[in-house]
């Protein structure tokens, strides 16, 4: 098959951000868009002659399209084979247990996440490395290099392949094997948690069990381990199809987007548990019958009651958290007398640390959970482990959630989110807070006073490579912080987050705080939030978006 080398010209806007490049569709679709980004993943890393790649996304749309085109750009890059999901369609941390698996080089990620799909919606792209985890700063750094140089790139011509069909198949020299996408992960979560139990609890009359796939990637997934192998009684998921578009929806599990399972959640009759997972399989979010688990309370939960997992049994070496995520999990770590590492925001930030053998749980305040059983976080490994704990010890999510605070303290968090405000304002608002980290020191606002204003940077402990600008964080003598940073992965103007903590140790207090929303009980910092930043005057907003 003939080799075509396609002179181009280089986008600028190639830069991955937070976990790959995430732009509109119709950003994608734009002549030698992708052909560039792939070219670029490809002279990034050097020689990818005789290399196995992972490939597979979410389904959203254009992830089929995309796919042929990788696919031809890869045949003529001396790719030797491709692991591709049947229909496309791999989870996020079924690619990366499929890259340590099966000993690949790497792995192609297509998924935009928690971001809406189809035609006016978002699309992206990212590069795992075989650790199975994201490619970390210095080879994106290098991608987008690339991408800013770039005068031509590789591709073969031929007709679209059949991917719906398990099997073998070649293009050109380069080999694909379509593989089931679901078998190997579901045997994995096997091997971990105790299906015995969890088969039992979940089919007593006691228990009722709802899982919201949100009409994206997890639905097949969960099918296989929910309703056939745990045997839970169907109709367990929801929304389980995947769909293009995600039936309309926004496949972010969060209180907001997850409008369905939120309502079962809190009717009358709501079921005990519930569960939902994002767009690519990664996220979770954790509920009880009306009541909300934070993902920041939910990763301290996990750390606290790790032996009673088959496949944790020896307990936790060590456990990570994004800067911004609440300190809930460094307490537990403190009784366990094991290390907590601090890291910026992204996953790609514990991937070190999990192949030093330094963690084997992390997390994030953003529904990100998982352990060194790979290299991203893990949606319904998340809720396989909450299914465990609350099989062995029986209880209402609540009581083990109210237990947890009484035993460790309670960290109250919420996030804030300003959506799609533009970039400038949101680059001046950042601006002005690192310009007056330093002057905040000392300043009292009614019983809060500030200890210290900084910009996070993080020095990694393993390969020693130094990320800045990571967050302005402000910390009080009364332990509350709040945070600010810019997300890294909109595809509009810029979002600004705003994290919002009150550490609370007296038990008496605590009790108090069981009847009472993170936003009354935060009222007065947040009001301190967006004054200190000067968002209203700043951005123009008087309220924010989205509140987690
Ligand atoms: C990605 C990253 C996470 C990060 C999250 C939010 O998650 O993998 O590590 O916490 O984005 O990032 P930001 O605050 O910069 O928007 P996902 O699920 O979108 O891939």
């Amino acid at each position: 098959m003939r080799i075509h080398t396609i002179s181009t010209s280089p986008f600028t806007d190639q830069k991955p951000g937070t976990s790959g490049l995430r732009k509109k569709v119709t950003v994608f679709k734009q002549e030698n868009y992708l052909e560039n980004f792939v070219q670029s993943i490809f002279n990034a890393l050097d020689n990818t002659k005789g290399m196995t790649l992972v490939l597979g996304g979410d389904g959203r749309y254009y992830n089929r399209e995309a796919i042929h085109i990788i696919l031809r750009v890869a045949a003529a890059n001396g790719v030797a084979k491709i692991l591709l999901g049947c229909n496309g369609i791999l989870s996020t941390p079924a690619v990366s247990n499929i890259i340590r698996q099966y000993k690949a080089n790497g792995g192609i990620i297509l998924s935009a996440s928690h971001n809406p799909g189809g035609p006016d919606e978002d699309f992206g792209i990212k590069y795992n490395i075989d650790n199975g985890g994201p490619a970390p700063e210095k080879i994106t750094e290098s991608i987008y290099q690339q991408s800013l140089h770039i005068s031509d790139y590789k591709i073969i011509d031929a007709n679209a392949i059949d991917m719906d069909h398990i099997g073998e198949l070649t293009l050109g020299e380069m080999k694909i094997h379509i593989i089931d996408s679901v078998a190997d992960y579901a045997d994995l979560m096997e091997k971990l948690f105790d299906f015995e139990l969890i088969r039992d609890y979940v089919q007593s009359a006691e228990f009722k069990f709802c899982f919201d796939a949100m009409h994206a990637v997890t639905g097949p997934y969960a099918i296989e381990i929910f309703e056939k192998r745990l045997q839970a009684p169907a109709g367990t998921v929801i929304h389980e199809v995947p769909m293009a578009d995600f039936g309309g929806g926004h496949p972010d599990p969060n209180l907001v987007h997850a409008k369905k399972l939120v309502k079962k959640m809190y009717a009358a009759d709501a079921p005990n548990f519930g569960a939902a997972s994002d767009g690519d399989g990664d996220r979770n979010m954790i509920l009880g019958r009306h009541f909300y688990v934070t993902p920041s309370d939910s990763l301290a939960i996990l750390a606290a009651n790790t032996t009673l997992i088959p496949g944790y049994a020896e307990g936790l070496c060590g456990v990570a958290r994004s800067m911004p995520t609440s300190q809930a999990v460094d307490r537990v770590a403190k009784v366990l007398g094991i290390p907590c590492y601090e890291t910026p925001t992204g996953w790609k930030f514990f991937g070190n640390l999990l192949d030093a053998g330094k963690i084997s749980l992390c997390g994030e305040e953003s529904f990100g959970t998982g352990s060194n059983h790979v290299r991203e976080k893990d949606g319904l490994w998340a809720v396989l482990f909450w299914l465990n704990i609350l099989a062995v010890k029986q209880q209402p999510v609540v009581k083990l959630v109210h237990d947890h605070w009484l035993q460790y303290g309670r960290n109250i968090y919420t996030r804030h989110d300003y959506e799609a405000i533009s970039s400038k304002k949101a680059d001046a608002l950042i601006r002005h807070l690192r310009d007056h980290a330093e002057s905040l020191k000392g300043k009292k606002y009614g019983s809060y006073e500030i200890s210290l204003c900084d910009d996070f940077s993080y020095i990694d402990p393993v390969d020693g490579s130094e990320s800045q600008h990571q967050g302005i964080r402000i910390f009080f003598t009364n332990g509350a912080r709040i945070i600010y940073r810019l997300s890294g992965t909109g595809t509009q103007g810029a979002t600004l987050r705003v994290y919002i903590e009150q550490t609370e140790t007296d038990t008496k207090k605590i009790r108090l705080s069981f009847k009472r929303t993170p936003q009354e009980l935060l009222a007065g910092l947040i009001e301190l939030s967006t004054s200190l930043a000067d968002i209203k005057h700043l951005t123009g907003r008087t309220k924010p978006d989205v509140i987690t």
